[in-house]
């Protein structure tokens, strides 16, 4: 409606969200700037961000990428990010390091969150990469089990992908990835010495950081992060589950709980 930059947080209407920012080391004057960047997206004004709207707020193209992207921001799966979920992906996201984004680039292919990918999204990954110009090719001719390698040529459509710019005429070949599914362990080492299949996370992660409070607002926020997981990826969760007092514990974790009330008003009519 033009005028976002006038809504303003209304914290009083989120105690719950308010524990868990809090609990992640976001103070309010941050929440109220995030709140800020989250109206500027959500156009339309209805205090959830929809796909297309993140996509203009963050000037990127729908690609495959950006559609995964979306769907790990909602969480709970409705089809629009509210606030809460964009000041969990926003911190996620924002704080990371060359550590935690291998963790964060395996997850965005990993989308049942079942800790393997397959060839597929494989191949979906370095279709994000390097754009549909990517295939699979069997070293023993037809068969596509065992060894093998991806072969790259460019030209084959690029502009729809991660606008790589280095997609000029370019043919290579990778070798294939270890078996039939790679689980995160695997993905870990495999990129140390591929560096380039963090690309995309990379791109997205900067691209965030710029578009919301810049890069360098972020470094001492990550450090924190860093510290506080000693070097390993915690995810929101597992941060907040280690961060809630002792004698809250044995409580049944945040997200957990979440499910549970939301399918419980789901059976139950309003009252
Ligand atoms: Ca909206
Ligand atoms: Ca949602």
């Amino acid at each position: 409606m033009g005028c976002s930059s006038s809504r303003v947080y209304h914290s009083e209407l989120h105690p719950e969200w308010n524990k868990q920012f809090s609990l992640l080391g976001l103070n309010n004057n941050l929440v109220d700037l995030l709140y800020k960047y989250f109206a500027q997206a959500d156009t339309e004004g209805n205090e959830s961000i929809d796909s297309l709207e993140i996509l203009m707020f963050l000037d990127v193209d729908r690609t495959p990428f950006t559609e995964r992207l979306f769907k790990i921001f909602d969480k709970d799966k409705s089809g629009e990010i509210d606030f809460r979920e964009f000041v969990f992906a926003v911190y996620n996201y924002c704080t990371l390091d060359k550590v935690t984004l291998p963790y964060f680039a395996f997850s965005l292919y990993d989308s049942d969150g079942s800790g393997e990918i397959g060839e597929k999204e494989i191949v979906l990954m370095l279709k994000d990469i390097y754009g549909p110009g990517i295939e699979l090719v069997a070293d023993n001719g037809g068969n596509n089990k065992g060894k093998g390698h991806y072969k790259y040529t460019s030209g084959a459509g690029d502009a729809s992908t991660f606008k790589s710019k280095a997609s000029t005429q370019v043919q290579f070949e990778i070798p294939r990835l270890l078996g039939e599914t790679i689980d995160l362990q695997e993905f870990l080492k495999f990129t140390k010495s591929h560096e380039i299949m963090l690309k995309p996370a990379f791109h997205m992660m900067k691209l965030m950081q710029s578009k919301i409070m810049g890069e360098s607002y972020w470094e001492p926020l990550a450090d924190a992060r860093r510290k506080f997981s000693g070097g390993k990826y915690l995810s929101i969760e597992q941060i907040l589950q280690k961060r809630i007092p002792k004698s809250a514990q044995g409580k049944e974790p945040l997200d957990k709980k979440r499910r549970k009330t939301d399918a419980q008003s789901r059976k139950k009519p309003a009252h």
